[in-house]
């Protein structure tokens, strides 16, 4: 078997179990990665061009407007490593900003997906190099041995909002292992604002997210012979402030009985999918995260309305 045949069958292997597991639960729930099948990654491109999800507006004005002083922050002929390559335009403006950065490492679970950005940068940048890594970033890897210098981890995008607690701790101590003692971070983190702000951004006027979301339960019929009427599920978007989460849920419209993966799940009338947790921090909690994990919050940029926070963080040993 091909290696890339391999992978995507131990992968469809993985979405079963998670889907026999989540839809088994007393409390139904799938974890935020399988909604990033192919049209889900699509439809996941459009939502960050939406009026509504003012995230990665916010977050690109900050890079914009400050790459200066990131880059002085990250230091010259840095190693870059990126956390779920493809950010676009937003690794663009910082590799343009560095300082004769020596190596860019963008780490994902997606080869095919790795590829295109690898070479993309390549042919934006043709002096830097490029050493794409294949690996789950979410659990520990080892990195391959790389040239000696300074390193900075960048994590945009606030995807440390889909982790809980303890997997966001978790993550941040990787970073801080695997960029090493001289090492800095720059991590996209979006913050608590007025809750209505946060439910147009996650259930927008034009669908897209609602298809996004409910990509989740088509996936499931394409891959695993499901029976899900697509149009007996509602999206809905829910502010959990014991959390400070916004929450993505499926919404069964009737009481059913659903096919997927050669079993049966009930559905009473009401009962949901939660789908992801987008957590919203506020500036003392992440620092306090991060000074948890080690590392120390040094600085901080923002955008002009406050919502979206660029955080420089230095490993605390020193
Ligand atoms: C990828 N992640 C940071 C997005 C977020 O805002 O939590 C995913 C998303 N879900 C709905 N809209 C966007």
């Amino acid at each position: 078997m091909l290696e890339t045949e391999c992978v995507r069958t131990k992968w469809n292997e993985a979405f079963r179990a998670a889907v026999v597991a989540g839809l088994s639960r007393q409390r139904k729930t799938m974890a935020p990665c399988w909604l990033y099948d192919e049209r889900g990654s699509q439809l996941f491109e459009q939502i960050t061009r939406l009026d509504d999800y003012y995230p990665t507006r916010a977050e690109t004005e900050i890079l914009l407007r400050h790459a200066g002083e990131i880059a002085r922050f990250c230091g010259e002929e840095v190693l870059l490593f990126e956390y779920g390559a493809g950010a676009g335009i937003k690794t663009e403006i910082l590799i343009g900003a560095l300082d004769r950065p020596r190596l860019y490492v963008p780490i994902d679970i997606a080869g095919d997906f790795l590829a295109l950005t690898a070479g993309r940068i390549e042919r934006r940048f043709p002096d830097l190099d490029v050493f794409p890594v294949v690996a789950d970033f979410n659990h520990d890897f080892e990195l391959p041995e790389l040239p000696a210098g300074r390193r900075t981890a960048f994590f945009p995008g606030s995807t440390i909002g889909n982790l809980n607690h303890a997997e966001a701790a978790a993550f941040l101590c990787r970073l801080r292992r695997h960029v090493g003692e001289q090492g800095t971070a720059i991590i996209g983190v979006d913050l608590k604002k007025d809750v209505q702000t946060l439910l147009d951004a996650y259930d927008d006027r034009e669908g897209v997210t609602a298809a996004f979301n409910l990509n989740l339960l088509a996936r499931i019929n394409r891959e695993l012979d499901g029976d899900f009427p697509l149009d007996r599920f509602a999206h809905e978007a829910r502010w959990n402030a014991s959390e400070s989460a916004i929450e993505m849920h499926l919404v069964s419209l009737d009481e059913r009985r659903v096919a997927a993966a050669g079993e049966e799940f009930p559905f009473w009338s009401g009962e949901t999918i939660h789908t992801e947790s987008s957590r919203k921090y506020d500036l003392g909690s992440f620092a306090a995260l991060a000074e948890l994990t080690g590392w120390r919050a040094t600085r901080l940029w923002l955008d002009e309305n406050g919502y979206f926070a660029v955080f420089g963080l230095e490993n605390g040993v020193s």
